[in-house]
């Protein structure tokens, strides 16, 4: 072969080939480096320029609710006069309500309802504004005024809840905040109580259980409208309670939660309250328990109490 082929050949000995081979390695290493110490570089760079949250990822929190700090009414008690010939006399009145608010995006709304003792009846609901109009004095500041009137019946005497709610403009709903508004009849009598049933003795058996019906009639000179509980509290021979239970007006409709099973109660709203109390075969035999019975008006005024024992065999 002549010289000018070999060279058109670029025939290339062996020791040459490792030398390229280990050339390459090198650079590829150094190559390597330089994008390491870049991105470094450039991690170090953001860290400073961003206050070093690169390149953490956060999840931001998601948007609360408004939150309610405070209510302020007008009065936080009312004293009226009722009686069953005169419900309502003098009980027409006006409370100011305000709601303090705090939100990140905006109020579409402060809503109120004033709920009597029990949820049974609602005195008054709406919404509060933020206006400027009066009795709300600056607008946009997030306090919700507003003056409410309130119909005043036998059954809102007692202990009233005046509650609270916002929405945000995201639709979210604040909890619940609530006051209590107070109406006292200053012309209550308290419930009486009379014409106690119950068994003397009860027999328990050896499998199963026995069913013991007690009644009571209540009377209240506001009529039975204003009672808000009748209550059967049993003891034991050394005087230590075993529980209070509540006794019923219902007519028997439906279970109780008391035991699982009917009051025993014969007529709805008649002013006589029972409970039928079931005595499993398990009962403690050749002992007594002791019933005391009372009566509780919504303006908290107790009956007196009767209490009888009854014997178990
Ligand atoms: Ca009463
Ligand atoms: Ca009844």
């Amino acid at each position: 072969m002549s010289a000018y082929s070999a060279k058109r050949l670029r025939i290339i000995p062996p020791h040459a080939e490792k030398f390229n081979r280990a050339a390459e390695a090198v650079l590829g290493f150094f190559m390597r480096m330089k994008t390491l110490a870049e991105l470094a570089f450039c991690v170090i760079v953001s860290s400073w320029l961003t206050g070093c949250d690169f390149p953490t990822k956060t999840i931001p929190d998601p948007m609360p609710p408004p939150f309610l700090s405070k209510i302020e009414t007008s009065l936080d008690s009312l004293k009226i006069i009722s009686s069953p010939n005169n419900p309502t006399a003098a009980t027409d009145t006006t409370i100011g309500i305000t709601a303090y608010v705090k939100d990140s995006s905006g109020i579409r709304s402060v809503h109120y309802s004033i709920i009597s003792e029990g949820g049974n009846t609602i005195l008054a609901t709406g919404v509060l504004s933020d206006n400027g109009i009066s009795p709300d004095p600056v607008t946009g500041e997030k306090i919700y005024t507003s003056f409410v009137s309130i119909h005043v019946t036998t059954e809102s005497i007692g202990t009233n809840l005046i509650q609270i709610q916002a929405e945000n403009l995201s639709g979210l709903v604040s909890s619940t905040l609530s006051k209590a508004l107070v109406l006292v009849n200053v012309t209550n009598h308290a419930p009486q109580i009379f014409n106690l049933v119950m068994p003397d003795t009860v027999f328990v058996p050896a499998s199963g259980s026995v069913n013991v019906k007690v009644s009571v009639a209540v009377a209240d000179s506001e009529g039975l409208s204003d009672i808000t509980s009748v209550t059967l509290t049993s003891q034991r021979p050394d005087g230590s309670t075993v529980a209070t239970y509540p006794m019923f007006d219902d007519g028997s409709a439906g279970n109780q939660p008391v035991f699982g099973i009917p009051s025993g109660d014969a007529v709805a709203d008649d002013g006589v309250y029972t409970l039928t109390i079931p005595l499993p075969s398990t009962t403690q035999r050749n002992t007594y328990r002791t019933f005391i019975f009372s009566a509780t008006d919504r303006s908290g005024a107790v009956s007196n109490t009767l209490s009888k024992k009854i014997y178990i065999e």
